[in-house]
């Protein structure tokens, strides 16, 4: 017999070091968004531009003590909104402990985020395929949250080149990887046309990291 409230299946492991934990949020969600609207309320979702001149259409915000940024000259954390020269809003106390325990449960220990970056996809919008390697230590984890639409989720290997997985991300989902999958090849097919019962026609996506 069903008797949770928020459905949450087995993690699923999709190597070594990646793993997605479905449903893992669903039942701080009522804490989460309140705490994320006072984010965006602070610091609010914008589009940058890459090194290259072109406009990310993903548009994106931080909490935490470090912020990503990207602008003409180059991708880097920055403490502070290059918006309103201010620090970026704190991370929340229901982030820092859904990332601690998202990061236990995927084997890694003493998870202390000090960066977050909040992604906000409209239907159309993508990610390519890309790496994240802007955070000093590659030994510590990421944490990503899912929220609102579905996507499709592209897994590559170590080089762009290599054959990517997909994998559906759901509402609530949380990924964690780490280690020796810490540096694969990874984006977000154009999001499909939808919409979700709080979020809208929008999916937000947060990663959780140890930046500095
Ligand atoms: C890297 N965000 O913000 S979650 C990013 O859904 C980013 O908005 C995507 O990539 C998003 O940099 C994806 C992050 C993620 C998940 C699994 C990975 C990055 C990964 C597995 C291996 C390497
Ligand atoms: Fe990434």
């Amino acid at each position: 017999m069903q008797t949770e409230l928020f459905t949450s299946s087995d993690p699923h492991w999709l190597g070594k070091q990646v793993v997605v934990l479905p449903g893992f949020v669903l039942d701080r969600f009522e804490r989460l968004l309140p705490a994320l609207r006072q984010i965006v309320l602070a610091a609010p979702f914008r589009n940058m531009t890459t090194p290259g001149g072109r406009t990310i259409a993903v548009r994106v915000t931080n909490c935490g003590e470090l912020g990503w940024i990207s602008d003409l000259h180059g991708y880097r954390y920055s403490p502070v909104d290059p918006l309103s020269g201010k620090p970026w809003p704190a991370l929340p106390e229901v982030f820092l402990e859904l990332a601690r325990s998202a990061a236990h449960s995927a084997g890694f220990e003493d998870f202390t985020a000090d960066a977050c970056l909040i992604n906000s996809y409209l239907p159309g919008n993508r990610l390519t395929l890309h790496q994240d390697r802007n955070e000093r230590d590659f030994s510590q984890p990421i944490v990503s949250v899912s929220l609102g639409l579905p996507a499709t989720f592209l897994l590559g290997g170590h080089t762009r080149a290599e054959r990517t997985q997909r994998v559906a991300l759901q509402h609530g989902d949380v990924m964690v990887w780490g280690g020796e999958d810490r540096l694969r090849f990874h984006g977000i097919l154009p999001l499909q046309d939808g919409r979700h019962p709080v979020l809208g026609a929008r999916r937000i996506n947060f990663t959780l990291r140890k930046a500095g």
